[in-house]
């Protein structure tokens, strides 16, 4: 079952370092961690497992994805990078944005996350409509971390951990508000949080509440509340895979 990953050149690793270093004081620098985090997920995250399109192959460059309703706002993401995305020419913009995403947890506290490079830009942008919907609950996280994108609950629970991280824009999303009291932190206070529900300033979508009503969610949303270092084990190995959808597949 393991992955077998492309041989990328000695050029090519040099570039991904020093690329990884220049993203580092980039993020930090701008305060930027959640909104990089959400690009290389919304990039990631509409793979489909049955026709093998879409996926982490940087289309989210192309205008036509950054218009798609879920995506509202990842334009800024995609125009703020691309400063330090020219310097690194020989990178494809698949590796870059996951890459960024991996820097962004990496700068805001959260676990490391490896990083395989080789990943190459397809040409086209995937049809709109395979992200979740906030606003639903459990069958719906399942039927697209699930049956589309072919992840398990608890890659569901420990990826929605995410939330750490960043808020809701009322221009972007409709919704208004934090996960959590420190979103450029990346701890588990999202899985806090969302046990106790009793602090009345930070936001809840459906999708979060829904954790908490399905027992096998709940039993991860109560274990990563307890247990920091088992939210980061698990988070990063399910951030990797999903980094990874449709790429170097044995
Ligand atoms: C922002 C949606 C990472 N996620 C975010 C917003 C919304 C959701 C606000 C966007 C805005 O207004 O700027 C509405 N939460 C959802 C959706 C569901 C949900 C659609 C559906 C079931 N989120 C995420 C994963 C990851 C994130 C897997 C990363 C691995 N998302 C994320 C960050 C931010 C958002 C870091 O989806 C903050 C961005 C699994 C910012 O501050 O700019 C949680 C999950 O539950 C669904």
């Amino acid at each position: 079952m393991g992955k077998s990953y492309p041989a990328v050149s000695e050029e090519y690793k040099k570039a991904v370092e020093k690329c990884r270093r220049k993203l580092r004081g980039f993020i930090a620098e701008n305060k930027c961690g959640p909104l990089m985090l959400r690009l290389a997920w919304h990039s990631a995250g509409t793979f489909d497992v049955k026709t093998k399109t879409g996926g982490p192959f940087g289309t989210m460059r192309f205008e036509a994805e950054q218009a798609h309703g879920a995506n509202n706002g990842l334009e800024k993401a995609v125009r703020m990078l691309e400063p330090v995305k020219e310097q690194f020419q020989i990178l494809s913009y698949a590796d870059f944005y996951q890459l960024a995403g991996v820097v962004a947890v990496e700068v805001t506290g959260g676990p490391e996350i490896p990083f395989h490079p080789g990943r190459q830009d397809k040409s086209e942008p995937p049809k709109e409509g395979r992200l979740p919907d906030a606003t639903k609950g459990c069958d719906h996280l399942r039927d697209v971390f699930a049956i589309q994108m072919d992840l398990s609950d608890k890659d569901i629970v420990a990826l929605s951990g995410a939330h750490t991280l960043g808020k809701c824009h009322k221009e972007r999303s409709g919704f208004d508000g934090a996960w959590t009291l420190n979103p450029l932190i990346f701890d588990n206070s999202y899985f806090k949080e969302l046990l106790s529900g009793q602090n009345k300033d930070l936001i809840q979508l459906p999708s979060d509440k829904a954790l908490l009503a399905d027992p096998v969610f709940r039993t991860l949303v109560e274990k990563y509340a307890a247990d920091e270092d088992a939210f980061f084990a698990d988070y990063s190995e399910a951030h990797l895979t999903l980094s990874e959808l449709g790429f170097a597949d044995a």
